[in-house]
């Protein structure tokens, strides 16, 4: 088929009056954004000859995306959460705010309020037995390495399965979700289990969607942190663990060499009695290196609506920064 009718008077006049151009009300940033979106589209269908049965499918797997609530797993696997970083990266480079641990996607699964604690936590409520103990610690420093004590450490990871809490129900509440201070020499200890790596659920909608570009769903085991203290800039992060087959494969495109992490296995018994563990555990160690800043709004995270998460939080959160 040769019909090409997206450059005639006719669609291009129609797209200004679908955007909203010739009303005085609305939202001009909303208007402007919207002429490309559909501007972009209404081509695509034109060159690529889109039928009205792909059309439809697609209206159809949009409705599964949002009645699952995937717009939030599909997002980083369109690799739209990497692009961000890449461009906060930019604007960080540009604005000379250089140094400190590298930032990465903060994915879907974060769930706001998790218990708090002072130095040291237990993450796992354990319950998960196939799970190997992870002995999780590290030192949190400024740009020249002074420790900085009193950082909050948000930490939160999956289980042995690969699953989180809050959205998998069988969990506990808060089970493998942690905020910690950090003490008077910046560390912050978590007892846990070892992540298992997340699939994409076989079959749902972002699962077809990844399937129709031939490729899989699979995360490697990872650990997410946000990691902020007054007059640096707040770090949004994650390390996936070495060894993993995902570890440079994932589908969220999270990995960054800087935040590859090798777990070490600790069988002595003295290091065991050390711990109060049991058994031979897992060692993992992630020092954080936060840049400085004076802006207010760079030593939070960034506002985005998140599971227990609401607009007062949100505003105590920044204001508890503002009154140190
Ligand atoms: C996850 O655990 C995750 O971190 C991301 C980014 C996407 C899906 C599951
Ligand atoms: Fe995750």
């Amino acid at each position: 088929m040769t019909v090409k009718i997206f450059e005639t008077p006719e669609v291009q006049d129609f797209l200004k009056t679908v955007s909203g151009f010739e009303q005085a009300g609305g939202n001009e940033r909303a208007k402007q954004i919207m002429h490309r979106l559909l501007s972009d589209l209404y081509r695509l269908i034109d060159d690529f000859d889109v039928t009205p049965e792909e059309y439809w499918s697609t209206v159809s797997l949009l409705n599964s995306l949002g009645g699952q609530t995937q717009f939030g797993l599909l997002s980083p696997g369109l690799g739209f959460d990497h692009y961000l970083d890449m461009r906060q990266d930019a604007i960080d480079a540009e604005a000379k705010r250089n140094g400190g641990t590298p930032r990465t996607i903060e994915g879907p699964l974060y769930v706001a309020g998790a218990p708090e604690a002072e130095g040291f936590a237990r993450m796992d409520d354990g319950q998960d037995t196939s799970g190997e103990t992870m002995w999780l610690t590290g030192q949190v420093r400024d740009v020249d390495g002074n420790p900085i004590p009193g950082a909050q450490v948000e930490i939160w990871h999956a289980d042995s399965k690969g699953n989180y809490s809050f959205f998998d129900p069988s969990q506990s509440d808060y089970n493998l979700r942690r905020t910690i201070y950090t003490d008077s020499e910046g560390r912050y200890t978590a007892r846990s289990i070892i992540p298992s790596g997340y699939g994409v659920p076989e079959g749902a909608p972002t699962d077809q969607v990844l399937k129709a570009l031939g490729r899989h769903g699979e995360r490697p085991a990872h650990i997410h942190f946000f990691i902020s203290a007054p007059g640096h800039q707040h770090l949004t992060t994650q390390i996936n663990l070495a060894g993993d087959p995902y570890t440079f494969d994932d589908f969220a495109f999270a990995t960054r060499e800087e935040l590859v992490v090798e777990g070490k296995r600790i069988e002595d018994s003295a290091e065991i009695a050390k711990r109060e563990l049991e058994g031979p555990f897992t060692e993992v160690v992630f020092d954080a290196e936060l840049a400085r800043t004076d802006a207010l709004e760079l030593q939070v995270r960034h506002k985005r609506p998140r599971a227990k998460e609401d607009e007062q939080d949100q505003a105590s959160q920044l204001a508890g920064t503002a009154e140190v």
